[in-house]
């Protein structure tokens, strides 16, 4: 079989079982904590504007999910951010793009320095999107589904006033669902696609994926957005994938039955959200091309990052709306 890219979290018949989340802190109002401590005995850290600090990379999309979230609320001078080079070296995620290699307020130059003080055994992968805590410097969460739902909910008292409500309560077991889905077969689904070290495994992902894709489609098609008539967090975590669709995993994950750009209704969905303020300005299209190809190098060992595809059309009209 061939050699898995993360070895740890790959199975006997060659899937790729993505690891758990290892921090799991909420930041609420319900914390019993005073201000400036740390989170009470049930994990929860005091709500406090200007604390907590995001670290994301712009390539990734789980950070990706959380940076648009914390935009469209309005929660970007009560969140700072901190931004990693797309290209990890052996000690992993790294300040590099900060003028001296430091982030500026962690005065770290390794996220997996922030990882280790919270849990010095710590030995899985380090991540993004991670909430740093900037008063202990530990790791609040790097639990990235839950903290876009936590910044709707419970960071609720700090949103701009006319922030939308991504996560209404009577679409939650809608909702819910439809973003299990999303992840397993799609958000996901390109990575087991791309992550696969069996023939089976990658077919099985591939066909579920694009089975979605499918599905996903006839939705929109009577719909401007998933549930309706207006954003919600399902569409920021599907526009993430869709966004990097074309230029990482088409080619780089394998996911070829089509191009973004040759499935009319999600391509016409994506520049919709690509051209509504909060989407398109934090898309990063080297950065993500960097990203996939020159660092998963069981998958592309040259390294040589694509020149296409053409990115032209992404602001061409949707006729959406
Ligand atoms: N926290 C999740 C998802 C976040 C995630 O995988 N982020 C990627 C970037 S898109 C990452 O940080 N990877 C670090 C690595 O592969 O070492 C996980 O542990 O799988």
């Amino acid at each position: 079989m061939a050699r898995a890219q993360f070895s740890a979290e790959t199975s006997e018949a060659g899937a790729f079982v993505r690891q758990s989340n290892r921090f799991t802190g909420r930041v609420t109002p319900h914390s019993s904590s005073p201000p400036g401590a740390g989170p009470d005995e049930q994990n929860r850290w005091p709500l406090e504007p200007g604390r907590y600090r995001l670290i994301w990379c712009r390539a990734c999309p789980w950070s990706h999910r959380a940076l648009i979230v914390r935009n469209l609320l309005g929660l970007d001078e009560a969140i700072s951010l901190g931004t990693v080079d797309p290209i990890r070296d052996e000690r992993g995620w790294r300040f590099t793009l900060d003028p001296d290699g430091f982030d500026p307020v962690l005065g770290v130059g390794f996220l997996s320095e922030a990882y280790l003080a919270t849990d010095p055994d710590y030995t899985g992968r380090v991540t993004v999107p991670a909430l740093v805590d900037t008063v202990t410097g530990r790791v609040v969460t790097n639990d990235y589904p839950q903290l876009t739902l936590d910044l709707s909910t419970e960071w609720r008292r700090l949103h701009a006033p006319d922030a939308p409500d991504l996560y209404p309560v009577e679409l939650r077991p809608e909702m819910d669902q439809l973003m299990a889905d999303i992840h397993r077969d799609v958000n996901n689904g390109v990575y087991r696609c791309g992550f696969a070290t069996s023939q089976q495994a990658y077919d099985e992902a591939y066909t579920a994926l694009f089975a979605r894709l499918d599905a996903l489609s006839l939705r929109l098609a009577e719909q401007r957005y998933l549930m309706g008539d207006t954003i919600t967090e399902a569409d920021v975590r599907l526009f993430v994938t869709l966004v990097r669709f074309d230029v990482a995993y088409h080619g780089h994950f394998k996911c070829n039955r089509q191009k973004l750009t040759e499935m009319p209704v999600l391509w016409a969905y994506a520049r919709d959200l690509f051209t509504t303020p909060g989407f398109g300005e934090t898309v990063d299209f080297d950065h993500i091309k960097r990203h996939y190809y020159a660092t998963h190098d069981e998958i592309n060992p040259t390294g040589i990052v694509p020149l296409g595809p053409d990115l032209h059309g992404w602001t061409t009209p949707h006729g959406r709306g």
